[in-house]
């Protein structure tokens, strides 16, 4: 695993350019972020992989007792385009770390990486059949690694619409395993005493990063009235300031999003934003007339059960709200069936706290956003799916937990 991740490092720049080719990342951020990341991905569950183990048990009865943890078998990785190499190596580390070998099937749209990782593996010396790599369409090579009789478990990354179909073909197959991490519309709260500069820094980039197609985007902003006004001058100033254009260009914060059908998508959502009588403060259409550019968007006014708070847009489209007190934000930040992530921004640790306990999400960041890390499981409750990646939970769910038993000396049992 280390020498695949020293393989990674001396091939960084070919990775990175795949990855814009095929997603319309950022190169740069590509290059300083996300592929550097792979190997450290890499390092950290390498240095994981000799520290699994079980426990000894204190029994009621004159039993000795411990447990045992071993590799859950084949594992299906089913993953999405927006960050083709995050993702595939957030999968293949820990269950390499685990002992399992895998099928990995990365999305349509994104599988270059995917292939070059395989080739890398391979010059490591990770045994032929270990990781395959089958890239191919959903309904056809998604649904053959979720409904497939030999595989032991599917981990998946996507949509909620196609982890409802992978859970029932998990479950009309062999009930393998499955564990879900689907889309979000995280709620990002910003009391009346946070720094306006960090946090119309913070918002914009919650929102805006990777064009907005990021599971954990801060799609929700609630802004406490106090400094509301003040906060939607800078935040808007701000958005125009971003530039959008070609991502090879170490100038540019945005690149195009994937494809036509996602361009197409986010386009509808703001056109439903106008309909459904949001006041639009900024973008609301595509930039230019050619490639898929979208101008970074941000709706004001926006009713609580109107569709572009309630969907996932996965583009550079924010919601940003007026709120007055704890409970009222508390309450609408809740008021969705994702449950993602959320941001809080406050000097009030009282507060920081009340709130990061009552919102219904797998990870909550306080005073910052995005702050994604090795060592911190990341997953959903409700209907962003069940399960953890990263941190020793991401390496704990291919494991079975065996329990061993036997009576000590001959005493009854
Ligand atoms: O994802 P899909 P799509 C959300 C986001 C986006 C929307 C649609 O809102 O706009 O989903 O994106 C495979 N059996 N997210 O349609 O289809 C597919 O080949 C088995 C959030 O591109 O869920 C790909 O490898 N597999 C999300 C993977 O599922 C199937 C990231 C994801 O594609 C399958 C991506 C099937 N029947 C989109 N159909 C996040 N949580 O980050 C498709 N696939």
């Amino acid at each position: 695993m280390s020498k695949f991740a020293d393989l990674i490092e001396e091939n960084i720049d070919e990775l990175a350019a795949l990855d814009t080719i095929n997603a319309g990342k950022l190169f740069s951020l590509a290059k300083a972020s996300e592929i550097p990341h792979a190997a450290t991905l890499l390092r950290y569950y390498a240095g994981a992989a000799d520290k699994i183990h079980g426990e000894v048990l204190k029994m009621s009865r004159e039993l000795h007792a411990y447990t045992l943890r071993e590799p859950i078998g084949v594992v299906g990785h089913i993953i999405p385009w927006n960050a083709p190499t995050t993702v595939f190596m957030l999968k293949v580390a820990p269950a390499l770390a685990a002992g399992c070998t895998m099928v990995m099937k990365p999305a349509e749209q994104s599988p270059l990486s995917a292939l070059f990782y395989a080739h890398l593996a391979e010059k490591a010396g990770i045994p032929d059949g270990v990781i395959n790599v089958v890239a191919g369409f959903g309904p056809t090579a998604g649904a053959a690694v979720s409904s497939h009789m030999d595989i032991d478990m599917v981990s998946f990354t996507g949509s909620t619409e196609v982890g409802r179909i992978v859970m029932q073909a998990a479950a009309t197959s062999n009930l393998k395993q499955v564990s879900l991490e689907l889309g979000g519309k995280s709620p990002f709260i910003i009391f009346d005493d946070a720094d306006l500069d960090t946090a119309t820094d913070l918002a914009l980039t919650g929102v805006l990063h990777n064009k907005g197609e990021i599971c954990v985007a801060g799609s929700r902003v609630y802004v406490q009235e106090g400094i509301y006004e003040e906060f939607e001058k800078k935040l808007v100033a701000k958005a125009k300031a971003w530039s959008v254009g070609d991502p090879f260009d170490p100038n540019v914060h945005q690149g195009p999003q994937v494809d036509r059908k996602q361009f197409e998508k986010i386009l509808s959502y703001i056109e439903h934003g106008k309909r459904e009588g949001a006041t639009l403060l900024t973008g609301g259409g595509r930039l230019g007339s050619e490639g898929y550019y979208i101008q970074p968007t941000i709706f004001t006014d926006v009713k609580e059960d109107s569709v572009i708070m309630k969907d996932e847009i996965f583009g550079p489209i924010m919601s940003l709200m007026k709120f007055r007190t704890t409970e009222e934000v508390i309450e609408r930040a809740n008021n969705t069936r994702y449950g993602l992530a959320a941001g809080v921004l406050t000097k009030n640790i009282d507060l920081a706290n009340t709130v990061s306990r009552s919102i219904q999400a797998g990870i909550i960041w306080i005073n910052c956003y995005l702050a994604i890390d090795n060592d911190c499981p990341y997953g959903g409750y409700k209907m962003s799916g069940f399960g953890r990646d990263l941190g020793l939970d991401g390496l704990h769910k291919y494991l079975h937990v065996k329990s061993v038993v036997t009576p000590i000396y001959n005493s009854p049992w």
